[in-house]
């Protein structure tokens, strides 16, 4: 409506004379079968630290708006719970297996087609700044701006189609500001646009911005309840792998204590690579940001040593909880911080109307629940991941959706709302029956998982499930021919493997059954599974333990 009378008044302005030539340059008419897109991820957000979910641990309002003005999703969850797997999925609408992205480790192969190129055809204008992770440049967009790999918290080094170059200053800032730009100065203004917008934080290392050490470094937060899991009930996954805070997180990279200080505390590690990472982290500051870092983490030191000679175990293991915590939503709370001024930029300029506003994750985390941090798990933490979606043309304000929706679904979704075709080889599911309250037309009663990078960081074995609301069936294979069954209902935790238990005899039959036919569905098989790992065994990639970078205290 403002925009109309804006236009009015130019028109006004110019007289009719010059009519023909207002008509001819004017901006285009903001056209709702064409809406703009902009696509936030974030690098292991779990929805436990965002609190349009659960305020226990951060206030996130920026993120929250989203929620507020659209629609939350509290069943979103991933097909693949690692990273550029979790990126191919949302790219090209289908499942690793089919994509081929199937770990962190082998490049994604660019041959297959993905929605911004199509986007791109369509005459949509795309762009792309920040953490991709695929080890090559991806296709379909105008501009890019990509941190090479992870990525750096300071100081950051961006690949771009005209070479490389490293911007100085906070990685969550810096990304924003280049998304601004972009926004402000290079937007065509006759075009829709698809801008990706996506975050490094809050990926390990954890390191926050200055402005936030202080404050997030002073907060003592909640433990989960099962902080102190002692993993029985469940298989020889979950046992064997190495995401605990006490025994896998590293007392330097992670926890942030200087290597001479852990060498003069005589803490052993199985390796020195946490101490290394750090120093590489630590060198990239420059004078006056050492400076802001040390005033706040040599206290810390200082109080560590002493009080690390008389902690036991269990005070390690809530001391390094509250260092973690301290540290990941430090680096959250920028997160939120820029996704408000985006969306600032977005009211001050009338675009908010017409566009499509997405905040995901590329997959959920444990945050101490289970005595983990990490993902890759079909266990809920790391399966869900968080979905707010903000439309105010087609969503109503302040709804919220439990259907179990998919990132595989992401590339169909937004496709559909372009009013473009959908590749018939796309694997999700349109959400715009659910976007539009014609819940009716969802029938989804059940999704299919497949984890692959093992051995690995982290060593979580490979696994493949289906997930309904009521129940979960995961097999674990490779080194293992271990099946678990979780009552979602009766057990939220997921403490109990009841796959053994005569009383869940008929559910076992029945979700296997339901297994089979997904994965058939989906082309998934045996077959591929050998092939996969035939690749690493080609790659030498199976090793033992101590090689893969695992560290144990
Ligand atoms: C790095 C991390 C791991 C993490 C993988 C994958 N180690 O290797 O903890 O699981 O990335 O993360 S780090 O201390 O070197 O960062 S992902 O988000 O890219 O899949
Ligand atoms: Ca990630």
């Amino acid at each position: 409506m403002g925009r109309e009378k804006n236009m009015l008044k130019t028109m006004a302005i110019v007289g009719l004379g010059a009519l023909g030539l207002a008509a001819a340059c004017k901006p285009a008419e903001p056209d709702s079968s064409r809406p703009n897109i902009v696509f936030i991820m974030s690098d292991d957000h779990a929805c436990q630290a965002i609190s349009a979910y659960s305020n226990h641990l951060i206030e996130t309002p920026n993120i929250d708006r989203l929620a507020k003005e659209g629609m939350l999703f509290t069943n979103a969850c991933v097909t693949n719970s690692i990273c550029a797997p979790s990126r191919a999925t949302i790219l090209t609408g289908k499942h690793a297996h089919i994509h081929g992205k199937i770990d962190n480790v082998f490049p994604f192969d660019t041959t297959n087609v993905t929605f911004p190129q199509l986007f791109q055809k369509a005459g949509y204008q795309t762009a792309m700044f920040g953490k991709l992770h695929f080890g090559n440049s991806p296709k379909g967009f105008d501009e890019f701006m990509i941190l090479p790999d992870q990525g750096d918290y300071y100081n950051p080094d961006f690949s771009t189609s005209k070479g490389d170059t490293t911007i100085i200053g906070y990685v969550t800032d810096v990304i924003t500001d280049l998304t601004l730009d972009w926004l402000g100065n290079r937007r065509e203004k006759d075009k829709p646009f698809l801008l990706m917008y996506l975050h490094k934080a809050p990926h390990r290392e954890w390191i926050p911005a200055e402005r936030h050490y202080r404050e997030f470094t002073q907060k003592t937060f909640p433990e989960p309840e099962t902080l102190f899991d002692d993993y029985e009930g469940r298989g020889t996954a979950a046992k064997e792998a190495e995401m605990n805070l006490l025994n896998h997180m590293t007392i330097s990279a992670d926890n942030k204590i200087y290597p001479e200080v852990a060498d003069e505390l005589g803490i052993k590690e199985a390796s020195d690579w946490g101490k290394n990472v750090f120093l590489q982290k630590y060198r990239r500051l420059n004078p006056e940001q050492k400076d802001a870092y040390d005033s706040v983490y040599e206290p810390i030191n200082d109080a560590f040593k002493e009080a690390y000679p008389n902690m036991s175990d269990q005070d390690l293991m809530r001391w390094k909880y509250q260092r973690y915590m301290q540290d990941y939503l430090g680096c959250i709370a920028s997160v939120d911080e820029n996704v408000g001024r985006v969306l600032d930029y977005l009211d001050a300029n009338g675009l908010s109307e017409n566009t499509i506003v997405v905040y995901t994750s590329d997959q959920g985390f444990y945050l101490g629940e289970h005595g983990w941090f990490d993902k890759r798990f079909i266990y809920d933490e790391s399966f869900k991941t968080p979905l707010l979606i903000r439309w105010p043309e087609k969503i109503q304000a302040g709804s919220v959706s439990d259907e179990m929706v998919q990132n595989l679904d992401f590339a169909q979704t937004f496709l559909a709302a372009a009013g473009l075709p959908q590749p018939n080889d796309m694997q999700g599911e349109s959400l715009m029956p659910l976007l539009t309250g014609q819940t009716a037309q969802w029938d989804r009663d059940a999704v299919y998982y497949h984890y692959y990078e093992y051995p690995g960081f982290h060593m979580v074995k490979r696994h493949y499930g289906i997930v309904t609301t009521e129940y979960k069936l995961a097999h674990f294979y490779y080194d293992v021919d271990e099946w678990e069954l979780y009552d979602r209902k009766n057990d939220p935790y997921e403490l109990n493997n009841v796959f053994d238990d005569p009383a869940y005899a008929d559910v076992v039959s029945r979700m296997k059954k339901e297994l089979w036919e997904l994965r058939e569905e989906y082309q998934d098989s045996q077959e591929l599974d050998q092939k996969f790992i035939q690749k690493y065994k080609e790659r030498g990639l199976i090793k033992k333990k101590a090689e893969v970078g695992s560290v144990i205290f």
